[in-house]
């Protein structure tokens, strides 16, 4: 039935517009073309002006109704990078943008069709074409030279000092993995991965693979100041470490190994200061659309100073004492999502063990 009303209010919508046209050449008929053109032109002149101011009024509405939800500050030192050459090319680009509008709206009402003026035919002036090609050009190429600069400083090697972190991306999950006491990674590979007890695939023939630290919640630690050094891998389709805070973002490609550092400036904590929001957390987006529960690839970052760190570090137990060890090792941390809120009720929960 709305089916039938639609189809009818469409029908009728045309016919009224077929009757409007048909009554406005009638005018033509009764007052006279010139005099209906003439009338038309200032018209459409004074909409066009309409049209500029209520673009721009427009503009600044959605300005103001947007501006709160723009990322709080660049919280590491890439993201500041970015942020500058974003800034500039914005402001080169603005400038140049309500310059060039404003000019094209104020000839178009200034030189509407009028009987007193004739339009002059002018080729082409060679000073003019030469300006508006080069100060463009140069413009241009002082971004893209900020831009290469930025690029490289952001792929070059990460220093030697940080921290080591790798990150794999599965559907839909990302597992968070540290080296452990012995600071180097175990071997792993992809035909030993099995949910139940070995997610990345570590080869426990590798004497390094069993000290390793994972963290199936997604939710990785880093260091402030330090410089962290995302290892990036995926286990089954391409995957992207989103870290918008950080401004950075890399893929994570099934069967080749890609890397990303940054240094983080503020901890967590001084990030809930400055943006004034006690839930802020550092996100870990998959910015690929990755499948049907890409929605839920949602991991969380926690940065904090170096001693927080090194006390958190020091009671996590490795993936393969959780697996396979001493059954007292296993009972001292089951499950990496809760170590936070035990963290303080460890004493506690050791007396009641003892009992
Ligand atoms: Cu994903």
């Amino acid at each position: 039935m709305s089916g039938f009303i639609i189809t009818a209010l469409v029908i009728l919508v045309f016919i009224v517009i077929y009757q409007l046209a048909k009554a406005s050449e009638y005018t033509v008929v009764i007052q006279g073309e010139e005099k209906v053109a003439a009338k038309t032109n200032r018209l459409m002149a004074w909409l066009m002006l309409a049209f500029f101011v209520l673009g721009l009024f427009g503009l600044y509405k959605c300005h103001i109704y947007l501006v709160d939800m723009l990322l709080p500050e660049s919280a590491s030192n890439h993201g500041d990078n970015y942020e500058f050459m974003l800034k500039w090319t914005l402001i080169v680009t603005g400038i140049v943008f309500f310059l060039t509008h404003i000019m094209l709206f104020y000839y178009i009402f200034k030189y509407q069709a009028s009987d007193k003026r004739k339009a002059v035919f002018y080729s082409h002036n060679n000073t003019v074409e030469v300006l508006w090609t080069t100060i463009p050009a140069i413009a241009l190429l002082i971004l893209v030279i900020i831009g290469l600069r930025n690029w490289s400083i952001m792929m070059d090697v990460a220093p030697k000092d940080s921290l080591q972190v790798e990150v794999t991306g599965k559907q839909f999950a990302w597992v968070i993995r540290y080296p452990g006491p012995d600071g180097v990674f175990g071997q792993t590979d992809f035909r030993l991965i099995n949910d139940a007890n070995n997610v990345v695939g570590l080869d426990w023939d590798d004497p390094a693979s069993r000290d390793d630290i994972i963290f199936e919640n997604g939710q990785m630690h880093l260091i402030k100041d330090q410089p962290a050094h995302l290892i990036i891998k995926s286990r089954d389709v391409i995957h992207n470490v989103g870290l918008p805070h950080f401004r950075m973002k890399m893929d994570a490609v099934p069967g080749i190994v890609t890397t990303m550092w940054f240094t983080p400036k503020f901890t967590s904590q001084e990030m809930i200061d400055k943006t004034g929001n006690p839930d802020f957390v550092y996100e870990i987006a998959c910015d690929q659309m990755c499948g049907t529960g890409h929605y839920s690839m949602r991991g969380t970052i926690i940065v904090e100073t170096q001693q927080r760190f090194d006390a958190w570090l020091n009671q996590q137990t490795s993936y393969y004492d959780q697996h396979y060890g001493e059954a007292e090792v296993v009972e001292e941390v089951t499950d990496p999502s809760v170590i936070e809120e035990e963290e303080e009720s460890n004493d506690e929960l050791a007396i009641v063990d003892n009992n």
